[in-house]
């Protein structure tokens, strides 16, 4: 007897679709084939839509104090909003500062994401480079989160890597099988944009996105290609916004270097002229949005295999975090001041209906890239397949299914992020999950949530060299 049977759906996979049942027991994939209702104690009849693997974010930033501010959601409440968005599997950063050991903080940050309600797990940080942080790339890859982020930028946040700490990181990364992921801004670029903002005190949001041009992003995103092929170790480039970026990532791909590329949902819809608004300062995000022309060409990097992942850098603040440094002037408006505003989007919940609607049923790409970057390649390339990303016996039984039919117009009240604003309201979405099932459990049925506080596994990863040195997604 099994515990449950998805029948008469099109299982998505990230070439192929086939129609068949899925059969779970104890929280896998135990069958696929065809099942009678009375195999089951629960069946889930999926006949006219689209069942998918679990989607899995490997980027968010969830009660992380950075610039002053901590996040509108606890891990619980974002591991319902990711439900709702069928994300079963999410990763957040460790805190870092200097001095701290980025292992002790690894395990930190898994202590505080075990109310979470589906599977998490936890990338290090660095930001220093010394004989006791580098041995704590050792004891991260044993413990299972062998990922690495660095930015490029945010020196005065006290949070950038300089280039010799990349360049050592990388190089242990090499030696113990770890993978750095990066934040590619050039700090020397921003910090000279900001200081001309400063001399001609200009300093409203739509200079913001002017201090970081997209010459910005490619200057960091070519100087980290250079690094990791001197070292010969693959990496990752985190939110890519812009053709010129692409272009390195291209170049670098022309001569087998194995660079995997992430785009976030916020940069294929949404855009600049968000900061010509009064309440820009609630679009202020690093990097920050471009035009809808550059959104297109990003789509021309999904279509072309450039850009392998999709994270939604989900960094959810509200209106109170997002303005607290603020002044009002005389008539109770902001005065703009791009330097005081907490940087961050939130885009989790809505990150596989935006690739649903504005990629499959605009036409762009197929279901089965979605599945593909939504799921299966970041389990691949973040090193937890196939536990997660397949639906494929031995698999957690961690499934969406997808009405591809499904109509529902973006607001602050269909999402559950616990803010009170929506950078997408209004936005028409067509394409949206349905159900979400973690380890064979059906966690959002009929819009309604059935998961529990501290029901998420902490998953162990191990990057699997033949998939990254090869580029073999
Ligand atoms: N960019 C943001 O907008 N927020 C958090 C960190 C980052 O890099
Ligand atoms: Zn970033
Ligand atoms: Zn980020
Ligand atoms: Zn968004």
């Amino acid at each position: 007897m099994y515990d449950l049977i998805i029948k008469n759906g099109k299982l998505v996979y990230d070439s192929y679709t086939v129609e068949n049942d899925l059969a779970v027991k104890d929280g896998k994939i135990v069958q696929i084939g065809k099942f009678s209702d009375d195999q089951a104690n629960k069946i889930v009849d999926a006949t006219g839509k689209y069942v998918f693997p679990g989607g899995v974010e490997a980027h968010m930033h969830c009660m992380a104090p950075f610039q002053g501010a901590l996040g509108a959601n606890t891990f619980f409440e974002q591991s319902v909003s990711a439900a709702y968005g069928g994300v079963t599997t999410f990763m957040d950063f460790a805190n870092m500062s200097r001095g701290q050991s980025p292992f002790e903080q690894v395990k930190a940050r898994r202590k505080e994401m075990e109310e979470s309600a589906i599977d998490y797990s936890v990338h290090g940080k660095f930001i220093e480079a010394n004989e006791y942080t580098l041995k704590d790339i050792d004891k991260l890859v044993d413990y299972g989160t062998p990922t690495f982020k660095m930015f490029m930028t945010y020196k005065k946040e006290g949070v950038m890597a300089d280039d010799e700490t990349i360049l050592q990181v990388f190089r242990k990364c090499k030696e113990v099988k770890g993978l750095p992921m990066l934040h590619c801004e050039s700090n020397p670029i921003a910090e000279n944009n900001i200081r001309e903002c400063e001399e001609k005190n200009d300093l409203s949001w739509v200079n913001f996105a002017k201090c970081k041009p997209i010459l910005c992003e490619a200057e960091a995103f070519s100087r980290a290609v250079w690094f990791a092929k001197y070292v010969d170790t693959g990496i990752i480039v985190v939110h890519t916004t812009n053709k010129e970026a692409l272009d390195v990532a291209r170049e670098a791909h022309s001569k087998g270097f194995p660079v995997y590329v992430e785009t976030g949902p916020h940069y294929l819809t949404l855009f600049d002229d968000l900061y010509e608004r009064e309440d820009g300062y609630l679009a202020i995000c690093s990097p920050p949005l471009r035009t809808p022309k550059q959104a297109e060409e990003l789509w021309d990097g999904i279509k072309d295999k450039t850009i392998s992942l999709i994270g939604s850098d989900d960094c959810t603040f509200d209106v109170d975090e997002k303005s607290m440094f603020l002044e009002k002037d005389s008539e109770g408006k902001f005065i703009q001041d791009f330097r005081k505003v907490v940087n961050g989007l939130s885009g989790l919940e809505v990150r596989l209906p935006i690739m649903l609607s504005e990629g499959v049923n605009k036409g762009r790409i197929s279901i089965n890239d979605v599945v593909a970057l939504t799921s299966t390649n970041i389990a691949k390339v973040y090193g937890c397949f196939p536990q997660k990303g397949i639906l494929a016996v031995g698999s957690d039984a961690d499934i969406v299914i997808v009405d591809m039919d499904k109509e529902v117009t973006l607001n602050k009240d269909v999402l559950h992020n616990n803010i009170s604003y929506c950078l997408h309201e209004g936005m028409k979405i067509k394409g949206y999950p349905e159900t979400t099932i973690s380890h064979g459990k059906i966690i959002v049925e009929d819009g309604k949530f059935y998961g529990e506080k501290f029901a998420g596994k902490f998953v162990e990863r191990s990057i699997d060299q033949n998939i990254i040195q090869k580029f073999d997604l």
